[in-house]
């Protein structure tokens, strides 16, 4: 709870904020925007994560002082001597990396300030709310309970980015006008305009990725009469491209961008098996779906990671769509395979078999 969080934060002097592992807008933008905060603030602060920032987030204002966990001993000197380890926009230790077993055993009074479901039970206090937009709302909140004069450029621009990105460019169901008088509140008190951080993090990209974009809009293909979509980025298109495997960020977004697509799939092949990214419209929720591949994630962007040969995974998936999501037209058994999808399978597989006996 927010009220009971606010003496915590006020009675306390050092500070070490985490966020999780492949750091996104929201992790970067909230961490940096809440650690200026409590340094402004007047307090001792230390930001360390398991993962570098993004190349898309480099440009931050404040970016630098976040450290990448080196298993230096003044890193692990500042967690121990902290009074309150805070961990931003996940909710389990796993997901921080190397630093997460060292942040649970930690001596620090743990708070949790997230936006996702079913948080691990080892935090002594939560600000967690489900409904929230982007954990950088909750550190609006924050701010905006205990001083919201402070919000200057870094701040500012950590806020607006978290909850920009986290709301696909304000488009997602959880944006409300309330949202929107926030991010105004943001962009008033730091003096920041919003154009160059779009810019900044959207346009940037390599020539490399968007021929991996190319390649990846071509495997587009189309199940249940035309409401799911899914497709694939494997390690042959990533090396035949010179493409890196950042540049597949935002590529689900096209595929989900298909009139008539209601959820959208990418499959991102792994040595062992498919990273999956799960999309879907405003009205439709994909959560439950990638939870029963053991992944998780939010209604409408969720995420799993599953094993097994990758052609497989994804039938295995896409089979699966119509026990999570409304399909129109049919019940569950009666969508088959489409030819078209058939034959397609038939030639992953095929491409399968001589990659190996090669
Ligand atoms: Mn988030």
């Amino acid at each position: 709870m927010l009220d009971d969080l606010l003496p915590l934060l006020r009675d306390h002097e050092r500070f070490f904020v985490t966020t999780h592992l492949g750091p996104d807008g929201d992790a970067i933008g909230s961490q940096v925007a809440l650690g200026h905060f409590l340094k402004q603030w007047g307090k001792e602060v230390t930001m360390v994560n398991a993962d570098d920032l993004p190349y898309n987030l480099e440009w931050m204002p404040g970016g630098d002082d976040i450290e990448v966990f080196e298993g230096a001993l003044e890193q692990r000197r500042a967690l121990a001597e902290a009074d309150v380890a805070i961990v931003l926009d996940t909710n389990g230790a796993e997901r921080l990396g190397k630093l997460g077993p060292m942040v649970q055993k930690s001596e620090a009074v743990k708070v949790l300030i997230d936006h996702h479901r079913e948080p691990e039970p080892w935090f002594d206090h939560y600000f967690v709310r489900e409904s929230a937009a982007a954990a950088g709302e909750l550190v609006y909140e924050i701010i905006d309970a205990l001083d919201p004069s402070l919000i200057d450029t870094s701040i500012a621009t950590g806020l607006y980015t978290a909850i920009m990105t986290d709301t696909g460019s304000f488009r997602y169901s959880s944006v409300t006008p309330r949202i929107h008088r926030i991010i105004a509140d943001i962009l008033e008190r730091g003096g920041i305009e919003a154009a160059p951080i779009h810019e900044r993090i959207f346009d940037r990209k390599s020539m490399q990725g968007l021929r991996l974009l190319g390649r990846m809009l071509n495997r587009i293909r189309l199940r249940f009469d035309g409401q799911v979509a899914y497709s694939v980025v494997t390690q042959r298109m990533v090396r035949d491209t010179n493409a890196s495997w950042d540049d597949k960020e935002g590529f689900v977004n096209y595929v989900l961008s298909i009139e008539g697509v209601k959820a959208a799939l990418l499959f991102s092949e792994t040595n062992d098996g498919s990273k999956i990214s799960f999309r879907s419209e405003a009205d439709v929720a994909v959560d439950e779906w990638a939870r029963h591949f053991d992944g998780g994630g939010h209604r409408n962007a969720s995420g799993a990671y599953v094993k097994g040969i990758f052609e497989e995974v994804i039938e295995r998936v896409v089979d699966a769509a119509p026990q999570f999501i409304d399909l129109e037209g049919a019940g569950p058994n009666e969508y088959r395979l489409s030819e078209e999808d058939a034959s397609y399978l038939q030639t992953l597989l095929k491409l399968k078999e001589d990659q190996s006996s090669s």
